[in-house]
């Protein structure tokens, strides 16, 4: 189904990175503005910071989440958290448009997913800042996938293998695009490349906002 449009200009392009990972250009583009308000909205309650690993660096990534659980680093290790460690207060809530948005991704992928997202990591990336190369595997849940949305300055997602040494893809995410990844893609390897200096007058950072079913 995925060449389905493949003539039709009006419909995103889908692009099959694996057998169980989609790339969905642009298809958050008309939700893009709400979702970055969203984000300002969020942040004013449960503030980006800069967690640190287990190994003791701050992450260059600044974090925070929404959701019944959120992604959590610290000396004693990552984790899912129903409260932010920084005000003991719950997680603000989940907007419905992203659950929507999610929803409509996980479809038009036609990815299979043991049911909705409960885990919403935001992250800010500053030029420079990065994420190593590393398995999305502190979920309980595997059967749902990973729905990853970019926004504003472009970065260059690494891509790899079930193994940490499998060789790596360098895909471009741009603002607007959405990747999922579950089934049998569900345990790569993944990262991002330090983000580079955006134009004059466009944005300055990289959000990403990124689902998952924790629990
Ligand atoms: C991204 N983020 O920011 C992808 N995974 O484009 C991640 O892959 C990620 O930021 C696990 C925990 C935190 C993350
Ligand atoms: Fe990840």
């Amino acid at each position: 189904s995925s060449d389905l449009f493949a003539d039709d200009p009006s419909q995103p392009a889908q692009l099959r990175l694996s057998s169980e990972a989609v790339l969905l250009k642009g298809f958050a583009l008309p939700d893009a503005e709400a979702l970055l308000n969203d984000i300002a909205e969020i942040t004013q309650r449960a503030p980006f910071r800069h967690m640190v690993t287990p190994g003791g660096k701050s992450m260059s990534v600044a974090t925070t989440s929404c959701g019944d659980l959120g992604w959590v680093s610290d000396s004693r290790g990552y984790r899912y958290s129903r409260t932010d460690p920084q005000s003991d207060l719950p997680w603000p809530a989940t907007p419905a448009r992203w659950l929507d948005l999610a929803a409509r991704a996980v479809q038009v992928s036609g990815l299979s997913s043991s049911g909705a997202p409960d885990a919403c990591l935001i992250n800010r990336y500053v030029p420079g800042a990065r994420l190593s190369l590393h398995q999305d595997r502190n979920e309980r849940d595997f059967g749902a996938p990973i729905i990853s949305i970019s926004l504003g300055l472009p970065a260059i997602f690494l891509w790899g293998g079930i193994q940490r040494a499998d060789r790596t893809r360098t895909i471009p995410l741009e603002h607007g695009d959405v990747l999922l990844w579950g089934g049998v893609d569900r345990l790569r390897f993944h990262g991002v490349r330090p983000v580079a200096q955006g134009v004059a007058s466009a944005r300055d950072c990289r959000f990403n906002i990124t689902m998952r079913k924790a629990d």
